[in-house]
């Protein structure tokens, strides 16, 4: 293909697009972040009507690679690791780090859910009652249950990556989640803290990879905020 990556999503939260963020940052292949600049939006928005040939994206983020156009997070991510060196070329491995992608889709629809419960179309103040009902059963089901399956998943694979013992776009997605949740509930992740050692020092590797840690501390890095995926509201957060 050799042209241009172009990655559609949001400008001002990290979000979903972070997952492709990171990829590229960590490769050093250069990359559109195409609604940061002016008009970008708007771009964004006439594919998503279907201005591309071929099949429309119903939700960013999505990549733009000449006239192919790719949506949902998991599926960008397969098909970029292989051209940016981030996941083995055993078609198995392949599809391993593909299946914990999707798994880690799961886990963040959930995360967004506890404070979005109800409907993405109103507002946290009108479901904060059953976002902190929702957060009760996240809090002390679901996100053990995740980080438990995770942090297992790395120890069968050798403690330090989730692949084939090689540094792939999970280890990044993985400390994505990892900061997300650390940032949405410190309370919650404080009292895990004993449970997910392996993850947690994943994820410090991964902030102290060169290319990661300039980007982290770059412009390009957006600061967690309430408009985001993993949002912080104490009264959903609790030991
Ligand atoms: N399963 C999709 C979810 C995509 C998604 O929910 N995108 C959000 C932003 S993170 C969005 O803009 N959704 C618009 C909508 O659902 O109408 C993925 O993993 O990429």
């Amino acid at each position: 293909m050799g042209e241009t990556y172009e990655l559609y999503y949001w400008p001002g939260i990290q979000g979903r697009g972070e997952f492709i963020r990171l990829a590229f940052e960590d490769a050093g292949v250069p990359y559109v972040d195409v609604c940061r600049a002016r008009g970008g939006v708007a771009r964004m928005e006439k594919l998503r009507r279907g201005a591309a040939p071929g099949l429309a994206p119903l939700a960013p983020p999505f990549l733009k690679v000449g006239d192919f156009v790719l949506a949902q997070t998991a599926a960008v991510l397969h098909f970029l690791a292989p051209r940016l060196g981030l996941v083995p070329e055993d078609p198995r491995q392949q599809l391993h780090a593909h299946q914990l992608q999707l798994t880690i889709a799961d886990f963040i629809a959930e995360a967004h859910d506890t404070h979005h419960p109800i409907a993405v179309s109103l507002y946290y103040g009108d479901q904060k009652r059953e976002a902190k009902r929702r957060a009760v059963h996240f809090r002390d089901e679901r996100l053990p249950m995740f980080l438990g399956y995770f942090e297992r998943a790395l120890e069968r694979a050798g403690g330090e990556h989730f692949i084939g013992g090689a540094h792939t776009y999970v280890d990044l997605s993985m400390f994505q989640v990892m900061s997300g949740l650390a940032y949405a509930f410190p309370r919650r992740m404080k009292s895990l803290a004993r449970r997910t050692r392996r993850l947690r020092a994943l994820q410090g590797r991964v902030a102290a990879r060169p290319r990661i840690a300039a980007y982290l501390a770059s412009e390009r890095r957006l600061p967690p905020n309430e408009h985001d995926l993993f949002r912080h509201y104490p009264e959903l957060d609790a030991a």
